[in-house]
């Protein structure tokens, strides 16, 4: 069989506000599944980079910091740390973590937006704004609140509405007042920003999102209906202090521009790129970002995934596209999209104020992140918005990782320890058993790899715990234990093979529960070129049963998983919140 060459895949999730660490919703529909994906890919033997970064700019973190008494840049470099943190603890294997406050990413904002503008795809416009006369400034965006035009909810911020969901132009508000102070002294003043012309764009954008027919439905529906609604051109830049500054090739602020920068939103997915070129200069190697990211330097080969939530996917489809492909240089657009619809607390929204939900942080605290990695993938938003209930956390654990795959482990290694010496035994030859198995895996374990490739992840997961408790099902079926009071050499064949499915267990555990799985294979001793998914490790299914050597020895891990008891559901559920 011929070895396939390794892929190069560029992975990355939507970026987190800085704002604020997340809470399990963000983590299940961005980071967390394009974590697995990387893990899975580099196990199947290639070579990946997941680039993630904190997203810095615009009225989120200038309110946040305010809110918090402390100045922008001390408030941004704190809950960068926190977020670095919080991911780490999570297990989320990026490459490299960076900051959209980046030099790199102002310098690589302000070279779009010149090229753009060469192109004839920016131009300054005048346009009306909320300006509070006591707070002497614009309120752009989230500066502004009011009532909703839509729904007539009160509190409705400038850019959105939370009650509706409708986007909004904060100039449409009714009786606005600013966020910063609650002055209602407010008026509508004229300010110029400069304008991407997305509508020059829309054919372009229309052919390349139509060609991309393998992206996951979601993101592609998404995609699709913002095109029907015809692109708009849109402003990228703020009246703001806080952001990447508007600049003229020469590097001078541009005339007009002293005391704006550009828009969130358009430095951010800028981001990805930078992120790479901070990556690429921490380890040395400054120039190494560019075969990911340029197309005549080899980014052509590479195979680009996002992972974002369903808000997010206007942005990736359009805003992002509008620039890489209005920039006509040679960049690397995305090659599929995953997009995630949301994880509810039961049914409703997470608040921090309303003690519903809960944060990465406070997350770990209760268990190890396997458990929450777990039930996350399992339970993917994925065909439609899914509910955190602490009772399907409790019995989705219970029965997952500490009956099916625990219990399987825990049983034979004991076994193996206390009657063939802690070494696998040699001896016995594979009967109806092992073939019963052997044609699980068969069927299985392709079905597995498949999954992952189309990034379902909940039908991985699914397809993962059915593994495991086919094994289960083979020991019941092989019955060691009885065996071998009258023929040890066939209970020696049950053991052998009852140990190698739990290496094998390990092994397609590794990309959902890493820190579980390494235990199970540290306690087995799989050496460590023989725990990946490559598609050479699964050509021979039958060996699968009989690869740890004979003879080899073994230790029953420490308990892998521990269930969840009743009342320690209870207090959470008074902690964070459970049926409302
Ligand atoms: N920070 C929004 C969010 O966290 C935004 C994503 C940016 S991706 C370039 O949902
Ligand atoms: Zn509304």
């Amino acid at each position: 069989m011929t070895k396939s060459a390794p892929r190069r895949i560029l992975v990355t999730s939507a970026l987190p506000y800085i704002n604020g660490v997340k809470h399990l919703g963000n983590l299940a529909g961005s980071m967390l599944p394009a974590d697995v994906y990387s893990r899975f890919q580099r196990l199947r033997g290639h070579d990946v980079l997941y680039i993630c970064a904190t997203d810095e700019h615009g009225t989120p973190a200038e309110l946040a910091a305010q809110a918090a008494n402390v100045p922008v840049r001390q408030y941004v470099d704190e809950q960068h740390e926190i977020q670095k943190k919080a991911g780490e603890d999570f297990l989320l294997s990026y490459d490299h973590f960076g900051r959209s406050c980046s030099e790199e990413n102002a310098a690589l904002t302000q070279h779009f937006a010149h090229v753009l503008e060469a192109n004839g795809l920016i131009e300054e416009r005048t346009m009306r704004q909320v300006y509070s006369i006591d707070d002497e400034r614009f309120l752009p965006d989230r500066y502004v609140e009011g009532t909703c035009p839509h729904c007539e909810f009160e509190k409705a911020r400038g850019d959105q509405c939370d009650n509706c969901g409708r986007l909004l132009d904060p100039v449409d508000l009714i009786n606005p007042y600013s966020a910063v102070s609650g002055s209602r002294n407010v008026e509508v003043r004229e300010t110029r920003h400069l304008f991407l012309l997305q509508s020059q764009m829309q054919e372009r954008i229309q052919a390349w999102i139509e060609a991309s027919t393998d992206w996951p439905p979601l993101a592609r529906s998404i995609a699709l209906k913002w095109l029907d609604e015809g692109l708009r051109d849109r402003a990228i830049t703020r009246d703001l202090s806080w952001g990447v500054p508007v600049t003229n090739p020469d590097g001078s602020i541009r005339e007009g521009f002293e005391t704006k920068v550009f828009y969130v939103w358009f430095d951010a997915p800028i981001e990805y790129i930078a992120a790479t070129e901070e990556w690429a200069k921490a380890k040395g190697e400054p120039e190494a970002w560019r075969r990911w990211w340029r197309t005549d330097e080899g980014a052509d080969k590479v195979d680009y995934v996002q992972f974002m939530g369903k808000d997010n996917v206007a942005f990736h489809t359009v805003g992002f596209p509008v620039t890489i492909l209005g920039s006509q240089e040679p960049w690397k657009l995305v090659d599929r999209l995953k997009a995630f619809n949301w994880v509810t607390w039961y049914g409703g929204k997470f608040s921090t104020s309303n003690k519903r939900g809960v944060f990465m942080d406070q997350a770990l605290d209760l268990l190890p992140a396997d458990y929450w990695r777990w039930y996350l993938t399992a339970n993917a938003p994925e065909g439609s918005d899914a509910a955190f209930t602490w009772e399907g956390f409790q019995s989705s654990i219970n029965s997952d990782l500490a009956n099916v795959l625990g219990n399987f482990v825990n049983r034979i290694t004991k076994y193996c320890a206390s009657k063939f010496d802690g070494k696998v035994p040699e001896g016995g030859e594979a009967g109806e058993a092992e073939s019963w198995m052997v044609a699980e895996l068969e069927t299985r374990l392709p079905q597995l790899v498949q999954h992952y490739e189309n990034m379902d992840f909940r039908k991985a997961a699914a397809e993962t715990r059915a593994i495991w408790a086919a094994g289960n099902e083979y020991l019941t079926k092989a019955e060691p234990w009885v065996k071998y009071k009258n023929d040890v050499d066939a209970a020696a064949v049950g053991v052998r093979a009852g140990l190698n499915l739990a290496a094998l267990f390990g092994i397609i555990a590794q990309p959902i529960i890493p820190e579980a799985a390494a235990m199970i294979l540290d306690a087995l001793g799989a050496p460590e070129d023989r725990r990946t998914l490559s598609e050479e490790a699964f050509a021979d299914i039958p060996a699968l049963l009989d690869a740890l050597p004979r003879g080899h020895e073994i230790s029953p891990p420490d308990v892998l998983f521990r269930k969840i008891e009743d009342d320690q559901v209870a207090e959470w559920t008074e902690r964070f919140g459970g049926e409302s």
